[in-house]
């Protein structure tokens, strides 16, 4: 019997692109339950060829899955993943509710497939969309040069913040659009674009906001510090330096981030470029003179990260810069999220 899949959070951002990539993925799954909240119920989907009705999230509703994925706000994730757990399944959770937790892998299957099988609380994490994007291509690099220090700087685009964020956006831009914001105050947007600010904590139309996720400690965000939490996790390292800074910017789908890594030897860079090319999930893209960089704009619906601006750092022979960009929906969620339960399938 091919095993149980169960999508829950199926409706939202995230759940759109994971139907469309159970419908394009090799198939190893039998039956497929999309469950979503309320207001989602009763909505028709299509997937792998079926078109499914959406259900509501129960206990019931769990009952005879054996891998449940998880696209959900944490605190839906926090309540109802044990039950799902409780009622046979293991859990694959997208969101940030169990990622830090000792006894639930964060897995990256490009990096650590093997921590799957350890998962006392019978769920597995994936990791932030930021983090993915930039781990991808960080962990090859480290296995040849071994990491000391990253320093990052992250490029957000809306729908990281989900369907709204999207939308928001949206709004903004055509409301930017009509204003022609001629004269000394040029740019300044905030009359044009007006109180819907979303859920971003100033206009993102036209502008970029130095600030992603909740409030950490000592001036910290939250998105900050998962890059670092998340980062060290997956490399198993706990001590390693990293300082990020993420900032939102006016782009519908596909998180960058400008790496700053550190290592423990000298870098040639053309060896970097080579063990980059050969890296699972990473495409070379770094052809400054011919115009050729990674941007969200290629990176949008494919399923790498896309590296490129590879370059020495010029007063470090250890520290290589490069700029790294995916798909947040993807790799960043959907996909990786996919790949750990298609290792569970297997298991
Ligand atoms: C953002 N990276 O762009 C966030 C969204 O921990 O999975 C994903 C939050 C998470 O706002």
């Amino acid at each position: 019997r091919l095993p149980t899949l169960a999508v829950v959070g199926a409706t939202g951002a995230v759940g759109a692109v994971m139907c469309e990539l159970l419908t394009g993925r090799r198939n190893v799954w039998g039956e497929i339950r999309l469950l979503a909240s309320e207001r989602s119920v009763g909505r028709k989907v299509r997937c792998r060829g079926e078109e499914l009705t959406v259900q509501a999230l129960t206990e019931e509703a769990l009952d005879g899955v054996d891998v449940a994925m998880f696209d959900v706000p944490d605190e839906v994730a926090e309540r109802w993943a044990p039950v799902a757990v409780r009622r046979g399944a293991v859990v694959v959770d997208n969101s940030g509710a169990f990622r830090m937790d000792p006894d639930v892998p964060l897995v990256v299957p490009e990096i650590n497939p093997e921590q799957v099988r350890h998962r006392p609380r019978g769920i597995v994490a994936s990791a932030n969309c930021t983090t993915l994007a930039m781990i991808i291509a960080v962990a090859p690099l480290h296995y040849e040069y071994g990491l000391r220090e990253l320093v990052l700087a992250s490029y957000q685009a809306a729908t990281g913040a989900g369907q709204v964020g999207a939308e928001t956006l949206h709004n903004q831009l055509t409301k930017v659009a009509g204003d022609r914001m001629l004269g000394s105050r040029a740019g300044d947007v905030r009359q044009a674009v007006g109180d819907d600010l979303g859920p971003f904590p100033a206009p993102l139309a036209l502008n970029v906001v130095p600030w992603a996720g909740s409030l950490a400690d000592s001036g910290w965000s939250g998105e900050e510090m998962k890059l670092r939490d998340e980062s060290r996790k997956i490399l198993g390292m706990p001590d390693l330096k990293v300082s990020a800074t993420c900032v939102r910017v006016p782009v519908l789908t596909g998180h960058s981030v400008a790496v700053h890594a550190v290592f423990g030897t000298e870098i040639d860079v053309d060896g970097a470029r080579a063990v980059l090319r050969n890296a699972p999930g990473v495409i070379v893209v770094d052809d400054p003179a011919a115009g050729e960089f990674p941007m969200p704009i290629d990176a949008v619906g494919t399923d790498p990260s896309w590296v490129g601006r590879i370059r020495r750092a010029l007063d470090d022979p250890r520290a290589l810069d490069f700029f790294v960009t995916g798909d947040n929906l993807r790799k960043g969620a959907a996909l990786n999220t996919a790949q750990i339960a298609e290792l569970l399938a297997r298991t």
